[in-house]
């Protein structure tokens, strides 16, 4: 029976039909991260960069990564750089997968809206490039190539001017050569050597060698995540971000038509982030028989986790991770919206019958073969994706992220004779009077009779 322990590793196991709304809503929590301590830590290294800029920059670069930087040596222009040596073999792939990631955010750009909305009263909206933007891509314990083109190609689509990519130094001072080839292939302009809260707070105020930028996209430790939330509400700043990050999550929703080795494969790949990543199986059984899948899944669990390099990162997080079986796709496809995920993967014969019903994910992967590290790395979409929760409110990155739009209007003077008269009743409503005398003095000389 489901006595919680019946899987592997500290994976729960919850039937659904079992437990209350309030269980229930406990279970969309992600687990526990201290904000509040990453951001008193965070403070003291803002104000350190706000005051000191370079000489900040080095001094962090040396106490957070070891690297000994000259305040010359913060910033890489990427244009003049020099190809970086790669594996032709990575390079290819590298090539191949930007080409992808490239085509569909090329075909995100928008033409102009022009809308008429009165004879006369035309409305334009134009997309315009947000002139300079900040990129983070984690360093830690994995390099992240993909995070870089991922970030700088939907920038250089929209036509942003100025890509900032910051990323931590190795101890030696140098950017892993993937990354570099990656940055310049996407286009990015600049790379800075720097990591953490004084990367963020480099980009937001701007330092002799880091331009300051207008946004700041791209996911990162929690004091990362801390700093773009403080400095977004920093007046001084003046920044934007894309949106708060938080550890990495997949749910993965499966019955018994799947093969249970590529389900344990999917939330693998997802656990092996970091150990405080979250992975949630929803196993739907309309049948209530599960012993004999769960059985199998339990084996699937134990011979690939022990297999992976990263076992104990992996270990740590599926701790953290459940199972739960639910009876229906409305019960899955109910607890799914409920905890909102960054990633969604329906391994169930009729994956479109769910993606209906889906309101609360940030990418979803259909059918058997569609394995979230495709859209991770090489499919097209984006992996900087909306975690915690916050599915409900954003998308991932894309090229609307570098971009904002302005409005336009042209009004004929039949365009003003149609529309002036009602400005001027609302503007008598909210007692505006030079707002209703920019109408009435031009209706004076033209006329408020519409000839036709
Ligand atoms: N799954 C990560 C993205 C990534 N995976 C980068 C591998 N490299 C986003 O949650
Ligand atoms: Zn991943």
């Amino acid at each position: 029976g489901s006595n919680g322990y019946d899987l592997p590793f500290g994976i729960r196991l919850i039937e659904d039909s079992k437990i209350s709304a309030e269980k229930r809503a406990e279970l969309y929590l992600r687990p526990k991260i201290d904000l509040a301590t990453a951001k008193s830590r965070a403070e003291p290294i803002i104000a350190e960069v706000r005051q000191d800029g370079d000489a900040a920059l080095a001094r962090l670069a040396k106490r957070f990564d070891k690297a000994e930087l000259s305040q010359d040596d913060l910033v890489i222009d990427v244009a003049s750089a020099p190809w970086p040596k790669v594996e032709p073999k990575v390079a290819k792939s590298l090539d191949a997968a930007y080409e992808n990631v490239r085509r569909f955010h090329a075909a995100q750009k928008k033409p102009t809206l022009c809308v008429e909305t009165m004879p006369g009263v035309e409305c334009r909206r134009i997309a315009v490039p947000i002139e300079a933007v900040g990129l983070y891509v984690p360093g830690g314990t994995a390099v992240l190539p993909s995070t870089a083109y991922m970030l700088a190609a939907p920038a250089k689509l929209a036509g942003c001017k100025e890509i900032v990519l910051a990323t931590p130094p190795r101890a030696d001072g140098s950017i892993c050569p993937e990354v570099i080839y990656a940055a310049k292939r996407a286009g990015a302009t600049k790379i800075l050597k720097a990591g953490g809260a004084q990367a963020i707070a480099a980009m937001a105020f701007g330092t002799k060698s880091c331009p300051k930028v207008h946004k700041i996209t791209g996911p990162g430790n929690q004091y990362v995540t801390a700093a773009k939330m403080m400095l977004q509400a920093d007046d001084e700043a003046a920044v934007s971000i894309d949106m708060p990050a938080g550890p990495s999550e997949q749910l993965c929703i499966f019955d018994v038509t799947s093969d249970p080795s590529f389900v344990v494969a999917d939330l693998l790949s997802q656990a092996e982030h970091g150990p405080d990543s979250q992975v949630v199986g929803v196993f739907v059984s309309p049948s209530g028989e599960t012993q004999s899948y769960l059985s199998r899944l339990r084996e699937e669990f134990e011979q690939q986790t022990s297999k992976l390099s990263r076992r104990d990162i992996t270990k740590q997080a599926l701790s953290k991770s459940f199972v739960i079986v639910v009876n229906s796709l409305d019960a899955a496809m109910s607890f799914s919206n409920g905890y909102g995920p960054e990633h969604l993967v329906v391994q169930t014969a009729d994956p479109e019958a769910y993606l209906e019903k889906v309101v609360n994910a940030g990418s979803v992967f259909m059918g058997a073969f569609a394995p979230e590290s495709c859209g991770d790395y090489a499919s097209g979409t984006n992996h900087c994706l909306p975690t915690s929760g916050y599915a409900r409110q954003f998308g991932g990155v894309s090229t609307d992220t570098y971009l904002k739009y302005v409005t336009v209007q042209k009004l004929t003077p039949a365009g003003l004779k149609r529309v002036g008269p009602h400005v001027e009743v609302i503007a008598d409503v909210e007692e505006l009077e030079a707002h209703r005398n920019a109408v009435t003095i031009r209706l004076a000389k033209i006329g408020r009779e519409l000839s036709w």
